[in-house]
């Protein structure tokens, strides 16, 4: 167990850019460390600032491409554009995990930026029996803002419940199609259409980008979170970086319009009801574990129940009962 003087330094450091004090501390909050909610508190003071983009789509669609570009793009100051952000990317991507800060795979290299303090990269595994990844996903990204980034990318696979819970971490949402997908459109997530600010059509040097936005239009008049805003359709080649001058823009739009009218406060506000209701389901489900919940007892009770001689709904009024009697809330 750390001493809580320890993560007062550790905050201190990955603060003043430590790369290594802000690896360790991901390293903690990803693996549930018992010290991870001294930790997290500890960086809660110093975010609310960065800009979370989140950036969803298919494996293969080209995201982490995307996400390569977009951070050179926030880093670098091109000329009539406000730029030199600090850049944060995570991503949540089974399919193409990348480790160390360097996505593995020819194509893409962080690895170049080896040595910027103003970037950093990190993949996420998959968190264990408690909590899940969502929560997980939102906690490293507590501590990526602490560190002061500006923009946090954050990538996830637009496929399961869970990767839309991560999705809805973002303060922006960009959904990324390819054509060639045929009817996928459709059997998109209903809700990844729905939570999406902006969609991409990417690998638009393929046959099939028109066919793709107007199957995203004709969606779009059925679901969306917020009907006072049409979410733009931009077209990209990620690999050569055509139409990446849109999609900054469409993103600074889009901030710029949930700046206005107090929507991003409203969207933050959404974001932690829902991650309180998680965190909490987290916190009380460990001390129901600690105190008598556990899969063996379970296990015990089961066995009485289904050969009748326990009745079910006593027996969750009476654990309950003890979970949260003082005598066991040491
Ligand atoms: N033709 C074409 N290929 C692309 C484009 N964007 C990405 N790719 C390629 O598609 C593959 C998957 O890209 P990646 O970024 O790893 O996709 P992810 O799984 O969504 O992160 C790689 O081989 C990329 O080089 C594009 O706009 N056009
Ligand atoms: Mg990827």
């Amino acid at each position: 167990m750390t001493h809580p003087d320890t993560i007062a330094a550790l905050v201190a450091r990955l603060r003043k850019g430590d790369t290594r004090a802000l690896a360790r501390a991901i390293s903690l909050v990803e693996n549930d460390a018992p010290e991870s909610a001294s930790l997290l508190s500890a960086c809660f003071p110093h975010t609310g600032s960065g800009l979370r983009i989140g950036i969803t789509g298919a494996p293969g669609a080209g995201k982490s491409t995307l996400v390569d570009r977009l951070a050179r793009a926030f880093r670098e100051t091109p000329e009539g554009r406000e730029a030199n952000k600090t850049v944060g990317v995570i991503a949540v991507d089974p399919t193409s995990p990348f480790t160390g800060g360097a996505i593995l795979g020819d194509r893409i290299r962080f690895q170049d930026r080896h040595g910027d303090s103003g970037f950093y990269a990190r993949s996420m595994a998959t968190r264990g029996s408690l909590g899940g990844l969502a929560l997980a996903t939102a906690d490293v990204a507590l501590v990526l803002e602490a560190s002061g980034k500006d923009v946090l990318l954050i990538e996830t696979v637009g496929v399961g419940q869970d990767e839309i819970e991560i999705a809805r971490l973002a303060d922006i949402t960009v959904v990324v199609l390819v054509p060639g997908m045929g009817d996928d459109v459709q059997s998109l997530k209903a809700g990844v259409m729905e939570i999406a600010d902006i969609f991409v059509v990417n690998k638009s040097d393929r046959e099939g980008a028109d066919r793709v936005e107007q199957e995203i239009r004709g969606l779009q008049s059925l679901a969306s979170d917020h009907p006072d805003h049409t979410p733009p359709v931009i077209r990209t080649i990620a690999t050569t970086g055509d139409g990446l001058d849109n999609l900054a823009t469409a993103i600074s739009e889009m901030e710029e319009w949930l700046r206005a009218d107090n929507r991003l406060a409203k969207r933050r506000t959404q974001h932690w009801q829902r991650r309180l209701d998680a965190m909490l389901r987290t916190e009380l489900m460990r001390r129901a574990r600690q105190n008598g919940f556990d899969a063996k007892i379970l296990q015990f009770h089961a066995a009485r129940i289904a050969s009748g001689q326990q009745d079910p709904w006593q027996l969750v009024a009476q654990l309950t009962e003890k979970v949260f009697s003082p005598a066991n809330s040491s």
